[in-house]
């Protein structure tokens, strides 16, 4: 169910459904609630300087214009509470357009997505809100593939980022109260998901199959050096590569030039190397000694989830994946969970992270560190659903949330 104030557009393209887009009309400060001076609405347009002459409106005044793709499972639930956030902490700043997409409308359509959508979302959003993909009524579903998958390389969002932040010690199956406090930087666009392989002579004793793992310079060097920028924001400045380069010559063996050729461009930042199996290692010994992790698409995805359950789970695994343009993809690092879809228990937080990330991204600081704040609160201090020992509904987690957002 969507909140019943939530400002949001139904995409009449993609659901038929019809448009509801409501204007705010702020005329007082939205942070301390004191009538400061009237204000012009926000609006959507116009976006871009045309012309030396053209002026362009103030941050403030314009509206974030975010795609909003539930999916899967327990992604609709989710995703509908981090839109309520970012409604209470950034009143009027977004306006949303739901999209309909999921394995039960690719199964209901024949394709996943509209021809030449992932070309109109780059004109029509600055974020496409994404919950999970994955449900076992479709098997073999290509939603994912093609809609998560497919708007990272269409969209050429090439780095994902995953920041992983302890919250409560008491539920890290860590012995050490050190503190978790890394990112993981993952090449989205390549290595072994490039979809490119071959299963041959099926049935018989010859039987094979082989997966690509592709790995070009530019595009290696370029999320290289999207996680040295990163850790150059950061307070320990840190770069770790982790690859298998000494068994995965060829893809790996470029990964490793590319890092060592690009580190002395950022000379303030530390850089150092790890294989994978030992940096697996290292994130459960050690992981308060890692900062910015770079790494592979399919390592990435790895060490991302080893990360989470450092820190009590996927509950507060928040991604974006970034490219050159202005228009993110943003995610929780969970998936569907359809175990325990509509029994109203899921973890919104991560969720909720992952639309403070877009806020971020979009220029809503204020938004966004409230926001993070407030989930980190009530990880710690408030109501917890099961998955961190907790008997807490979503909708109460996000209440609580809410409640610190004012
Ligand atoms: N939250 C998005 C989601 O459902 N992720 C699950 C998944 O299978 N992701 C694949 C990937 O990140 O490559």
């Amino acid at each position: 169910m969507w909140p019943r104030l939530m400002r949001v557009r139904r995409s009449g393209r993609a659901s038929g459904a019809v448009a509801l887009r409501l204007l705010p009309t702020a005329a007082d400060c939205k942070q301390c609630g004191q009538v400061r001076y009237t204000k012009p609405a926000r609006t959507t347009a116009p976006r871009q300087t045309v012309g030396p002459l053209s002026n362009p409106l103030p941050h403030e005044l314009v509206m974030h214009r975010v795609g909003v793709i539930g999916g899967d499972g327990i992604g609709p639930e989710v995703i509908t509470f981090a839109v309520s956030a970012l409604e209470r902490a950034a009143p009027g700043a977004f306006e949303f357009d739901l999209l309909p997409y999921s394995s039960a409308y690719t199964a209901q359509h024949g394709r996943s997505l509209p021809a030449g959508e992932f070309a109109r979302w780059r004109s029509a959003y600055d974020a496409i809100l994404f919950g999970a993909c994955g449900d076992p009524a479709y098997p073999g579903s290509s939603f994912g593939r093609d809609v998560l998958l497919g708007a990272r390389t269409n969209l050429d969002l090439y780095a994902n980022i995953r920041p992983l932040r302890s919250f409560d010690h008491r539920v890290s199956p860590l012995k050490s109260d050190e503190n978790v406090d890394l990112v993981i930087v993952r090449e989205n666009t390549e290595g072994a998901y490039v979809d490119q392989g071959a299963w041959t002579d099926k049935g018989t004793p010859q039987e094979q199959a082989h997966d690509t793992i592709l790995a070009t310079r530019s595009k290696t060097e370029r999320v290289i050096r999207r996680a040295f920028e990163l850790a150059s924001s950061r307070l320990r400045r840190e770069v770790c590569l982790v690859s298998k380069h000494n068994a995965i010559r060829y893809s790996h063996g470029l990964w490793r030039e590319a890092f060592w050729h690009i580190a002395p461009e950022y000379p303030d930042i530390s850089a150092r190397e790890l294989l994978a199996d030992a940096a697996a290692m290292r994130f459960v010994q050690a992981p308060e000694a890692f900062d910015v992790v770079v790494c592979e698409n399919f390592v990435g995805d790895i060490l991302s989830d080893l990360g989470a359950a450092l820190i009590g789970g996927l509950g507060l695994a928040p991604s974006a994946n970034l490219g050159d343009g202005s228009l993110g993809l943003f995610e929780p690092v969970h998936g569907s969970a359809p175990d325990i879809a509509g029994t109203g228990h899921a973890n919104p937080l991560a969720a909720i992270l992952t639309a403070a990330m877009l806020a971020h991204h979009v220029g809503e600081h204020d938004a966004a560190r409230r926001v993070s704040d407030a989930v980190y609160e009530v990880a710690k201090s408030g109501p917890k659903t099961p998955d961190l020992n907790g008997k807490s509904s979503t909708q109460a987690v996000t209440g609580a949330v809410l409640a610190r957002l004012g």
